[in-house]
């Protein structure tokens, strides 16, 4: 997902692009502004840190772009693509590393297992929201 300061900054192509480029397959994409229930849905795991609250205005505070990306390996790469929370630690390459400088405001969200994956395709998508098609690249990958 890019986050609303990714959106409002302009960085939603260069961040599709690195999951593009990679060798990833698009199989959902939306953008929309999150509901508070939503966002505190997602980050129901982090509902007891003392940052919950801003992190929940934070991403409800404008639209976002929500994606399914599919591909193999995808959720342990997305992650060293998107690099360290913290873009100060983010190694420079990385999305974070390369575009963020604050935790709080990290442009970019991907989800840290398979199976979270499927969880969040489920909250944010709903039942039958994937578009199941065939990159002509898919040979070479
Ligand atoms: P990540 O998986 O890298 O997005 O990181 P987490 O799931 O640990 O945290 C989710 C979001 O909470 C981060 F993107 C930003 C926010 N956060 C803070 O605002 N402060 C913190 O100390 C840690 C996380």
């Amino acid at each position: 997902m890019v986050k609303p300061d990714g959106v409002q900054r302009g960085l939603v192509g260069e961040i599709i692009g690195r999951f593009e480029k990679k060798g990833f397959t698009l199989r959902a994409l939306k953008l929309f502004t999150p509901s508070r229930e939503l966002a505190e849905e997602h980050y129901k795991d982090l509902s007891a840190k003392p940052f919950f609250k801003d992190l929940v205005d934070y991403i409800t505070s404008g639209p976002v772009v929500a994606m399914v990306w599919e591909g193999n390996g995808v959720v342990a790469s997305a992650r060293k693509l998107i690099g360290a929370t913290n873009p100060l630690n983010a190694e420079p390459g990385t999305i974070r590393g390369d575009l963020a400088i604050q935790t709080g405001r990290n442009v970019v969200h991907g989800s840290d297992s398979p199976e979270n994956g499927e969880r969040e395709t489920g909250l944010w998508f709903g039942e039958g929201a994937l578009v199941d098609w065939e990159p002509s690249l898919k040979p070479w990958l």
